[in-house]
């Protein structure tokens, strides 16, 4: 199982699209082990988006990642990193295709509503970042045998 970071962009919570995309990694079957409203700061956008700082267009990201609260998420399930990447579509609203969440929701390149760690070692990095100890929770799941072909013992 891997557990991977989801950020609700400034832009998908001022526009009341927190419940509509949580609910496709719900539909999908993925599963929320934390969630929480917060307000980024310049310090952490720096972190998060360090990768990034010599580009043309970093000053504009970070600007816009701390002008409004985003909801932050761990997403866990089988191959939820890919998994993820693929709701989210291209990273340009423009280009992505329609049925993913920047396809369906945006037509910006920058205002892209969604952050998806893009590697394990990423995840590992990002959660770490966004979440404290305790926050990203351990729990049995009811439905989990329903979800997953359980029958050999490891999710299929
Ligand atoms: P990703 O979010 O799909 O992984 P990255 O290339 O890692 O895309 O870029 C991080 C974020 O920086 C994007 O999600 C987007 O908000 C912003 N960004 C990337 N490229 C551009 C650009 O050319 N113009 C404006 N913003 C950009
Ligand atoms: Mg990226």
């Amino acid at each position: 199982m891997e557990t991977t970071l989801i950020i609700l962009k400034p832009d998908a919570v001022q526009r009341g699209f927190i419940g509509r995309i949580i609910s496709r990694f719900e539909d999908k079957g993925l599963q929320i082990v934390g969630c929480k409203l917060m307000q980024i700061s310049s310090e952490l956008a720096a972190t998060h988006y360090a990768a990034h700082k010599e580009r043309p267009f970093y000053p504009g990201l970070v600007k816009f990642m701390t002008s409004s609260p985003v909801l932050v998420m761990a997403v866990r399930g089988m191959d939820a990193i890919a998994i993820s990447r693929k709701m989210m579509g291209a990273t340009f609203g423009s280009k992505a295709d329609p049925g993913t969440i920047r396809g369906d929701f945006g037509v910006s390149n920058s205002f892209n509503l969604i952050h998806g760690s893009d590697s394990p070692e990423a995840a590992e990095k990002e959660l770490g970042l966004f979440f404290g100890a305790g926050e990203v929770l351990e729990m049995d799941r009811a439905i989990e045998g329903w979800v997953y072909d359980m029958s050999a013992g490891t999710p299929e």
